[in-house]
């Protein structure tokens, strides 16, 4: 059995613009995961550089900036089993054009550079740590029990 941790998760601007936060938020709700922490912020231009800093030196990293700047997004993290990997699957590949139906991405997206969401990489151990860091005072992570974990864990 794997074990349970937490993953950051964010609906970027063009989910948030267009009215897409409730339909995510539910998908991580109903598989089961438990939300604890969630805020709705305009991210400063030094976090998104600091966020994305692995593409900088890539040609789309401005525009990736740019975008992610350009209007409100709302950061999460989400608790459970596996969680990091099972969000990820559920999002779907980095291009909505290459994520199957049912993901998040292949759902409700059609292009790479407004593919909806930003979800920690589970093949880049640690990086939901370092992404929650980022985004996340300790004290802004609450702990509580949802009741039906009786009946969501063996
Ligand atoms: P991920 O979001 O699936 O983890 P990454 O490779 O970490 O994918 O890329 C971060 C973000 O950068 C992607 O979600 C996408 O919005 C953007 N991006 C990645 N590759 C390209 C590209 O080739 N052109 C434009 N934007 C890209």
């Amino acid at each position: 059995m794997s074990e349970r941790e937490r993953t950051f998760v964010m609906v970027k601007p063009d989910g948030v613009k267009r009215g897409l936060i409730g339909e995510i938020v539910s998908r991580f709700e109903q598989r089961g995961l438990k939300l604890v922490a969630g805020k709705f912020i305009e991210i400063p231009r030094d976090l998104a550089e600091e966020h994305y800093g692995e593409h900088r030196e890539k040609d789309f990293f401005e525009g990736l900036v740019e975008f992610i700047t350009s209007g409100p997004v709302f950061a999460m993290v989400w608790e459970g089993q596996d969680a990091t990997r099972q969000v990820r699957s559920m999002v779907g590949e980095t291009d909505p054009a290459e994520s199957p139906a049912g993901t998040i991405r292949g759902d409700l997206g059609l292009d790479l550079g407004r593919n909806v969401v930003h979800a920690s990489d589970h093949e880049d151990p640690g990086s939901n740590e370092r992404e929650i860091d980022l985004f996340f005072d300790e004290e802004e992570l609450i702990d509580y029990e949802r009741p039906d974990e009786a009946w969501l864990y063996e």
